[in-house]
């Protein structure tokens, strides 16, 4: 694997600042940042990368008005795909969004404009979905004669249930606003998605990078799991865990009752 600053982009801009906050930009703006082949392999190394890159969180934003138009498809179009090839799409698409789900660096999608079929995908392999008023969320396969590939049957479908999933890729019908948030689109609804998910990245990186670990991978592979296994991994994580060395200082500062307390402002 090659490290982070070996790696050369072109329709992502890639920043790691002093925080160890790392940012991740779609920047194919013109195209309204939809995901050809190439877009999708970058991906892939840039979340192969980071987390072993020293990134304690990311920020997954996009330029311009819009978030992700989803799949390219003027590419996939030009390229007249064989059922075969588009399969092998597809496995790197999800091996792009596995090393998101599943890489342990927490990533928050900061979202605007269309976040729309594989845009939708991309944005739900994040661990948080801030949204601002623009956003709006969108199955448009249905209409344009397609299907979801990039994980939305398990994802979207894991997010807010197959019922409004189907009638999203049935009907077209989007999301926006507090209804996204009600129904699990998004966590946030904010003025300024931007601002508040570099937030929320400084929050999450102010915890050992192990218990992030955890929960941006083990959360995640548990629910794969029958109950019973999930319940051993759990208690096998947690014995790893929960028995570092960052969380001593952290369990003396409660017990010295110097240590910030739980409660709401
Ligand atoms: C694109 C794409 C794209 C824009 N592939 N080129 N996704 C969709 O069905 C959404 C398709 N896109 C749209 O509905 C609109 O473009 C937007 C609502 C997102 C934005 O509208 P707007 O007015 O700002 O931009 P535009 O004029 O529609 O597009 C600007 C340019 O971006 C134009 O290119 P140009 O060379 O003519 O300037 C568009 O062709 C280009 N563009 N969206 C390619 N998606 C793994 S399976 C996943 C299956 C799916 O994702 S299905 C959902 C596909």
């Amino acid at each position: 694997m090659r490290p982070l600053s070996d790696l050369t982009f072109r329709t992502l801009l890639v920043t790691l600042d002093d925080d160890g906050i790392a940012t991740v930009t779609l920047n194919r703006e013109a195209k309204r940042n939809a995901l050809d082949a190439a877009t999708i392999d970058e991906l892939i190394d840039v979340f192969t990368a980071l987390p072993r890159a020293g990134a304690r969180a990311c920020v997954l934003r996009a330029a311009g008005p819009h978030f992700c138009a989803g799949l390219d498809l003027v590419e996939h179009w030009q390229a007249d795909r064989s059922a075969a090839e588009f399969m092998q799409i597809c496995l790197r698409w999800h091996e792009a969004f596995n090393k998101m789900e599943y890489g342990g660096v927490p990533i928050i999608a900061a979202l605007k404009g269309a976040v729309v079929g594989g845009g939708l995908e991309l944005a739900s392999a994040a661990h948080i979905r801030v949204a601002d008023a623009g956003t709006y969320f969108g199955l448009p396969e249905g209409q344009r004669g397609l299907f979801t590939g990039g994980g939305a049957t398990i994802r979207v479908a894991g997010l807010i249930g197959k019922a409004r999933m189907i009638d999203m890729m049935l009907t077209g019908r989007l999301y926006r606003g507090q209804q996204a948030v009600d129904v699990g689109l998004a966590q946030y609804l904010v003025e300024d998605s931007e601002a508040k998910a570099h937030e929320l990245a400084l929050a999450a990186a102010r915890n050992p990078p192990l218990s992030n670990f955890a929960i941006c991978s083990a959360v995640s592979h548990m629910q794969n799991m029958s109950a019973l296994d999930a319940a051993y991994a759990e208690a096998a994580v947690a014995g790893v865990v929960n028995t570092q060395e960052a969380a001593r200082a952290r369990l003396e500062a409660f017990a010295a009752g110097t240590a910030a307390r739980v409660r709401p402002d």
